[in-house]
């Protein structure tokens, strides 16, 4: 999908005016893979569902003679009072170095993405370790190796190669670091990167263990001495590492951003610091996250949600 010409909406998901971000749900023409038996007529009719995350982008750097208020081509007032002024402005039309949105399109999507990306509430809800193994485990083992494709993607080197930014090709302790998708690649104090492991074993931080110190710290030092270097402005003290537990994708990876980063959804019983992964497994119990009882914010909507309270109600 390369214009959204095509694009007919259906409704929003989601809306926040803090981060200013849009969620919008859609259609657009089926492409030919996702219509295998249609006839030619049925398939110009035929449309599938997508997700359009559309965000305001930050302002890029500034100098005397490119900024914002070159851009600015109409001031609006709405109101004044002593010194103090208010307006709304008009943009004129962006420049390539300077976008004014940045869009995520995920299509086809499934009931899934659609669950994931609508307004939801939140919940506390605790998984202990018994949960886990009779009602989480299992649920986990049936997702389809297809939600995790974007990532052998980009681990067997068929896509987003070009924004690599470190590959150990270690098999046991080796991992690749890429820009997450979610920054937008220039903005240094929301930097964004993810570091996924080589190993496909480890699902999420349940999987850890003692034999997964040397990959973690591997990925951790090897991450700490590259960031001033790759990005000079970001000093190592300013870079948090971090697991979310549950994440949305079973394949272990770690979470790189800026610590002045604003990181939607990443909310305090979500996120796990590598630093006290790694102290838990290595000073406190060889098996901590096989026995904990783990307390995590979580949407109404995510099928972890609806289990745990299936089997809090009927333990099996
Ligand atoms: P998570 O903890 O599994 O889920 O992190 P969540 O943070 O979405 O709840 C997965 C991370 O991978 C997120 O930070 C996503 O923004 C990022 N991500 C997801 N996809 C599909 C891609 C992708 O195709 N490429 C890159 N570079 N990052 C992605």
């Amino acid at each position: 999908m390369h214009s959204l010409s095509n694009f007919v909406f259906t409704r929003v998901l989601n809306e926040d005016p803090i981060l200013k971000t849009l969620t919008l749900l859609g259609t657009v023409p089926a492409t030919a893979t996702a219509t295998t038996t249609a006839t030619a007529e049925e398939k110009s009719q035929e449309v599938q569902p997508v997700i359009l995350l559309i965000e305001k982008t930050h302002f890029a750097t500034q100098s005397a003679e490119s900024n914002i208020t070159c851009r600015i081509s109409e001031l609006l007032s709405t109101g004044s009072n002593d010194i103090y002024h208010w307006w709304n402005a008009i943009i004129l039309e962006g420049k390539a170095y300077d976008p004014d949105l940045k869009m995520t399109v995920i299509s086809p999507v499934t009931e899934a993405h659609i669950a994931k990306y609508s307004r939801q509430e939140r919940k506390m809800i605790t998984e202990t370790a018994e949960i886990y193994h009779k009602a989480i485990l299992p649920w986990i083992e049936s997702q389809p190796k297809s939600r995790i494709q974007w990532v052998y993607n980009i681990l067997e080197g068929l896509k987003e190669q070009e924004n690599i930014i470190l590959r150990d090709n270690d098999a046991d302790t080796g991992f690749i670091v890429l820009p997450d998708s979610k920054w937008d690649k220039r903005t240094l104090s929301s930097l964004y990167l993810l570091a996924i492991s080589m190993r496909s074993d480890v699902r999420s931080l349940r999987d850890l263990k003692p034999e997964h110190l040397p990959m973690l710290k591997n990925l951790r030092d090897k991450i700490m001495a590259l960031i001033p270097v790759r990005f000079p402005g970001v000093a190592s003290d300013e870079v948090r590492m971090f697991v979310h537990y549950h994440p949305s994708y079973y394949h272990f990876h770690v979470h790189v951003t800026h610590v002045s980063a604003q990181v939607p959804g990443s909310t305090v019983g979500q996120s796990h610091l590598l630093d006290t992964i790694i102290d838990n497994i290595e000073n406190i119990d060889p098996d901590y996250y096989r026995k904990a009882s783990i307390r995590f914010a979580l949407g109404v909507n995510h099928p972890v949600y609806t289990l745990i309270q299936g089997y809090q109600s009927s333990p099996q």
